[in-house]
């Protein structure tokens, strides 16, 4: 069952997606795109909706929507998005929410040492982002 998963060298919408993923211990191909040179005008016209992510599986294409597998009876995948959410903010605002909502940071800690996650997390690395480069403007 071949999976593949497009989004840009960013954590932002996909990475919950790819959380899910590596704990659940699917393989998948992690196909991602320069943002600084965004906009690809004909990868951009190869989209569903122009946009990303998008997932794909056995020849099916997933947009507009993320998978949600209820993953363990302790986690959903709600809580796998908030992470991202948690984290893609931290990145783009250069913010620590964590610090004010210790919580959060549990939750957001959780979920990065879940087993498939940590390795997933430690090969990759920390993203960054330098606004200044962007390209794109709608
Ligand atoms: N509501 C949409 C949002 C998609 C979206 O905003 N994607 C952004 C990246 S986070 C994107 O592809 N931007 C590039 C573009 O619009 O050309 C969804 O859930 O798929």
């Amino acid at each position: 069952m071949p999976k593949k998963l497009s989004y840009f060298n960013l954590n932002g919408l996909a990475e919950p997606i790819r959380y899910i993923l590596h704990y659940t211990n699917q393989e998948f191909e992690d196909v991602r795109y320069d943002v600084y040179s965004w906009p690809d005008p004909k990868i951009k016209a190869s989209l569903p909706y122009g946009q990303f992510p998008v997932y794909e599986e056995d020849g099916r294409v997933l947009t507009k929507a993320w998978p949600s597998p209820n993953v363990v009876p302790t986690l959903s995948w709600g809580d796998f998005v908030f992470c991202g959410v948690i984290e893609a903010s931290d990145m783009f605002l250069g913010i620590e929410l964590s610090k004010d909502y210790p919580a959060v940071g549990t939750l957001v800690q959780h979920i990065r040492n879940l087993p498939g996650v940590k390795e997933y997390v430690k090969s990759i690395g920390p993203y960054t982002i330098d606004l200044a480069r962007f390209k794109y403007k709608k």
